[in-house]
C-alpha cells in the first residue's frame, strides 16, 4: 500500500462494557485504522455503540502508562519492571509482618470484571494477602443482587435475565440499558431488541425518576420518587395477592415460603405506598395486573434500584415478582444462562448447595458486614484512619478510580495519603493512583486476551468467544495475570523474582485437586502446554456443562475450538434451570429469606417519610465509561458533565440553561452547569457520575481541560443498604443555588 503498513483485520471482543460486542480492527501495523461491529459475531452481530471508537484513541492515548511509575521524594519517575517489583519487596512484605495481613486492603475496581486475567488472578493475590478488608466496585453498583440472589437460589452469581428475544412484557426499573448498553444483562443492542419485542405485540415499560432513552424507546414510562422501588413493588406484589394473580406454574413445586412472602407484603397495599414512590395506586395496580395478564413477561431492575437504602429488597423483590406470576424460568421470561465456563452454579452437585451467608466477620469501625468476602468501599478512609490493630497500613488497588467513583473522594484522598504503602495496578496516572508509592501499568487492550468469564454467566444467550492479542506486547511489559502473579510471590514469600510459572504450576495444581481429585494429575496433562489465564479457560471450558470432559466427550467445547471460532460459538437461547441451578440448602428456591423479611420492618417504618424538596441521582453516558474515558478525544468531544433539572425546579430556583448553580447536600459543595429538561421528574436533579478530573496530581490532559462536575463529592460514604453494604448513591438532598 505506497509505504505504507498493509492492512489487516482482526476481531476482538470490546472490553469496555458488560455487552461484550465483537469487533472488528482494521489495522495498519500496529494503527487502528477501523473499528465496526463484527458481522459474523455469533453473539452481538455487528452492534456497536460509539464508545468501541475508544479503542483506538486509548491504545494511542499518551497519557496511558507504558512503564511503572515509583513515586520518590513525592514526584513519580520512570522505572524499570525490576526496579519496581524491588520497591514492593523492600516495603509490603515488612508491613505484612510488623502489622498482619489485615494491615493490607486490596480495592478492585470494574475492569476487573472485564478482563481474564485481572478476574482470576486479583482473586489469587487476595487469598495470598488473606485480609479482611478486601472491597471492590461491587459496593457501588451490584451487591445487593449477588445477595438476593444468593439468598433466593444459593449462590452470588445466579442472577436471572429477561429473555428478551421471546418476552412480551418487559419491566424495566432504575436502568437505561439503551444508553448503558446493559448491566447484569448482557445484551448487545438492546435497543433492537427492544424495538423486536414492540413489533411483535410486546409492551416495554421503564419507571425511572428521569425520561431515559430506554423510556423514549418504551410504551409507557412512570416517574418514580429515588430510593422509593422498595414500596413500588411492594405494592405490586401485594396487587398480586389480593387480586388472585398469582399463578406460580411449572417452578412452583420448587418454591418455598409463598405463604410468608404474602403475609409480608399484607401492609403494602398500593394506597399505602403510593405517596412513598410517587406513584399513584391506581397505576401500580395497573401495572401489576399487566406484568400478570402478559403471556410471558420479565421484571428487570439495575444499578437505580441497588444503590439504594433498600437495595437488596428491591433486587429480591424484582424476582419475587418474577416468580409470583410464573415468569421464572420459564422462555420469554426471567432465565438463568448457562456459561461454559467456570460458572459456580454449573459445578458441584446439582441442585443442592451450601447457599450464601454473610456477616461472618464485622468491619473494625463502623462494624459493617462482610458480604461476598467484601466490606463496604466507603468503609476504606475510616479503616485508614483509625488506629489499631487491622488498621490499613498499606493498600492495593486493581483498575479502580475510588477517588472519583465513591462517596466522599476527598476524605479518601486525604486518608490514602496517610498510608505506608499503595500499590496501583492501574493504566493511568489519575485521582486515585497518584496517591500511590508505585504503579504497575497494563497493557493496551490491543495487547492481552480476552474472554468474558463473568458476563458470559450474565448473556440473554449461551456462547463462548475468546480473542487472541491483536498485537504482540510491547517488550517488557508483562500481561497483568504476570503482574498479579509476581505480587502474589511477594505476598507469599518468595521475593520479586520468583519463577511465576512455576508459582502459576503449583497454584493451579492446588486448584484443580481440590475440584478434580484422583483425576487431577491426567487433567494437568491434558492443558499442559498452556499457561495463565488460558490454561484455566481451558480447564473451565473442558470440565463445564459443554465441555468435552478432556476427551470422554469428543464432541464437547474445548479453549483449542472456542479459539477456532472466529465469531465464536452460539450455545443457544436460555433453557430452563430449576431445579439443577439451585444450591440452596433446601434445594428450593427461597422465596422468604429471613433476613429479607426481617428488613422490611425497616422499609415499614420508613412508610410516611416526606420527600425531599430536591433530590440528586446519577446517570450514564453514550460517550463515557464511568470514571475513566474523559481523556480519549473521540469520546470527550461529544460528552459534557451537565445537570438536568426539570423546569418548574428551574423556575423556582432562578436556573437556566447553560448557567452555573452550586449545588450543596450535607456532605459537601460544588459547582456545576445546567441543562433545564422536562425529561426529569420535578424535585429531582442528575448528574453523570465519574467526573472532577481537576484534581492536582493526575496526569489526564484531555480530562483535564473539561473536568465536569463530582457527583460523589455531594454523597455521604457512611449511607448504606445495610444487607448488601451497598453504597447509597441516589435519593440525596441538595440545595441549589444559580451563581453568575
Ligand atoms: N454517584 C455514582 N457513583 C458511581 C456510580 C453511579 O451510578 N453513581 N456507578 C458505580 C459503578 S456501577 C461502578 S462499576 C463504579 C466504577 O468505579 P471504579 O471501579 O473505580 O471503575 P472506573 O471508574 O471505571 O475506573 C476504572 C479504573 O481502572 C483503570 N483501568 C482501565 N482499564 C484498565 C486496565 O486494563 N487495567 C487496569 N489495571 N486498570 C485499568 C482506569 O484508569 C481507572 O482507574 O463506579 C461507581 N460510582
Ligand atoms: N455509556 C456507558 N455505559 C456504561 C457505563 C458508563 O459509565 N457509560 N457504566 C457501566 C457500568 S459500570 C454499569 S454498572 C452499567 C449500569 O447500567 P444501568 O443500570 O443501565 O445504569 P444507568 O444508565 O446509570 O441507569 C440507572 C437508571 O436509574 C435511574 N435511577 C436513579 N435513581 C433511581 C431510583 O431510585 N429508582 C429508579 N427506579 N431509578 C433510578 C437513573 O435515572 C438511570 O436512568 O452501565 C455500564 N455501561
Ligand atoms: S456497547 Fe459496550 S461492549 Fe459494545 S462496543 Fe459499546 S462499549 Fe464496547
Ligand atoms: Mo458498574
Amino acid at each position: 500500500m505506497n509505504g505504507q503498513a498493509r492492512e489487516t483485520v482482526a476481531h476482538r471482543i470490546c472490553p469496555f462494557c458488560e455487552a461484550c460486542c465483537g469487533l472488528e480492527l482494521t489495522m495498519a501495523g500496529d494503527k487502528i485504522t477501523k473499528v465496526r461491529g463484527h458481522a459474523a459475531d455469533v453473539f452481538s452481530g455487528g452492534y456497536v455503540c460509539p464508545k468501541a471508537v475508544g479503542l483506538k484513541d486509548l491504545h494511542e492515548d499518551p497519557d496511558r502508562l507504558r512503564q511503572p511509575l515509583i513515586k520518590r521524594d513525592g514526584r513519580f519517575v520512570e522505572a524499570t519492571w525490576e526496579e519496581a517489583f524491588a520497591e514492593i519487596e523492600r516495603r509490603l512484605p515488612r508491613i505484612l509482618q510488623t502489622h498482619g495481613k489485615d494491615a493490607c486492603g486490596i480495592v478492585l475496581g470494574n475492569p476487573v470484571a472485564h478482563k481474564i486475567g485481572l478476574l482470576l488472578y486479583a482473586a489469587r493475590l487476595a487469598r495470598a494477602v488473606s485480609t479482611q478488608n478486601l472491597f471492590s466496585a461491587s459496593t457501588l453498583d451490584q451487591m445487593p443482587k449477588h445477595l438476593s440472589s444468593g439468598l433466593m437460589f444459593g449462590d452470588w452469581l445466579s442472577i436471572p435475565v429477561p429473555d428478551i428475544e421471546r418476552t412480551d412484557f418487559l419491566l424495566v426499573l432504575g436502568a437505561n440499558p439503551v444508553v448503558s448498553n446493559g448491566s447484569l444483562w448482557t445484551v448487545p443492542n438492546f435497543r433492537d431488541k427492544a424495538k423486536a419485542l414492540r413489533a411483535r405485540g410486546g409492551k416495554m415499560i421503564v419507571v425511572d425518576p428521569r425520561r431515559t432513552d430506554t423510556a423514549k424507546a418504551a410504551d409507557q414510562h412512570v416517574f418514580i420518587r429515588p430510593g422509593g422501588d422498595v414500596f413500588f413493588l411492594l405494592g405490586m406484589a401485594h396487587t398480586l395477592f389480593e387480586e388472585k394473580l398469582i399463578k406460580l406454574g411449572r417452578v412452583g413445586q420448587y418454591v418455598t415460603g409463598v405463604d410468608e412472602v404474602r403475609a409480608a407484603v399484607q401492609e403494602f397495599s398500593p394506597e399505602r405506598v403510593a405517596a412513598r414512590c410517587g406513584i399513584a395506586a391506581g397505576t401500580i395496580r395497573d401495572l401489576a395486573r399487566q406484568l400478570a395478564a402478559a403471556k410471558h413477561a420479565a421484571v428487570y431492575g439495575r444499578v437505580g434500584t441497588c444503590t439504594q437504602e433498600y437495595g437488596t429488597l428491591c433486587s429480591w423483590l424484582v424476582d419475587v415478582l418474577n416468580i409470583l406470576t410464573g415468569n421464572f424460568d420459564e422462555p420469554g421470561g426471567a432465565m438463568f444462562p448457562k456459561a461454559p465456563a467456570l460458572a459456580v452454579n454449573t459445578l458441584g452437585k446439582p441442585g443442592h448447595g451450601r447457599g450464601v451467608v454473610t456477616g461472618r466477620r464485622k468491619s473494625r469501625v463502623s462494624g459493617a458486614a462482610e458480604v461476598f468476602g467484601e466490606f463496604p468501599i466507603g468503609c476504606i478512609a475510616e479503616e485508614v484512619e483509625t488506629p489499631g490493630e487491622g488498621q490499613i497500613k498499606a493498600l492495593i488497588t486493581v483498575g479502580s478510580n475510588p477517588v472519583l467513583s465513591a462517596p466522599n473522594g476527598a476524605r479518601l484522598s486525604t486518608a490514602l495519603e496517610k498510608l505506608d504503602f499503595m500499590i496501583s495496578l492501574d493504566i493511568y496516572l489519575n485521582e486515585t493512583t497518584r496517591h500511590a508509592d508505585v504503579i504497575l501499568p497494563g497493557p493496551s487492550p490491543l495487547e492481552d486476551s480476552h474472554y468474558d468469564v463473568a458476563f458470559s454467566q450474565l448473556s440473554y444467550r449461551n456462547h463462548a468467544r475468546y480473542s487472541s492479542p491483536v498485537l504482540p506486547r510491547t517488550a517488557g511489559q508483562p500481561d497483568e495475570w504476570e503482574t498479579l502473579a509476581r505480587l502474589t510471590g511477594i505476598v507469599m514469600g518468595r521475593g520479586a523474582k520468583v519463577d511465576i510459572d512455576q508459582l502459576d504450576d503449583e497454584l493451579t495444581k492446588e486448584d484443580v485437586q481440590r475440584m478434580a481429585g484422583p483425576m487431577a494429575g491426567a487433567v494437568l496433562k491434558a492443558v499442559a502446554p498452556r499457561r495463565g489465564p488460558e490454561r484455566l479457560l481451558d480447564l473451565g471450558l473442558r470440565a463445564g456443562p459443554y465441555g468435552d470432559q478432556f476427551g470422554l466427550k469428543s464432541s464437547g467445547l474445548n479453549l483449542d475450538k472456542v479459539m477456532a471460532a472466529e465469531g465464536g460459538i452460539d450455545l443457544g437461547p436460555l433453557s430452563p434451570r430449576v431445579p439443577e441451578v439451585l444450591r440452596t440448602p433446601s434445594g428450593k428456591i427461597e422465596l422468604a429469606p429471613p433476613m429479607l423479611l426481617a428488613d422490611l420492618k425497616r422499609a415499614a417504618a420508613d412508610m410516611n417519610k416526606p420527600a425531599a424538596e430536591l433530590v440528586i441521582i446519577g446517570r450514564r453516558q453514550l460517550h463515557s465509561n464511568n470514571s475513566w474515558m474523559h481523556n480519549l478525544p473521540v469520546l470527550a468531544k461529544s460528552g459534557s458533565c451537565t445537570a438536568l433539572v426539570n423546569p418548574s425546579d428551574a423556575q423556582r430556583l432562578g436556573l437556566n440553561s447553560g448557567g452555573k448553580a452550586r449545588i450543596t447536600s450535607n456532605k459537601g459543595s460544588v459547582e456545576a452547569e445546567i441543562e433545564v429538561s422536562d425529561d426529569m421528574m420535578p424535585g429531582v436533579v442528575s448528574l453523570p457520575h465519574g467526573w472532577g478530573h481537576n484534581l492536582p496530581g493526575a496526569r489526564l490532559t484531555v480530562a483535564a481541560s473539561h473536568p465536569g462536575t463530582n457527583l460523589n463529592a455531594l454523597l455521604d460514604e457512611n449511607q448504606r443498604d445495610p444487607l448488601s453494604g451497598d453504597q447509597v448513591l441516589s435519593g440525596m438532598p441538595i440545595q441549589m443555588t444559580p451563581l453568575e
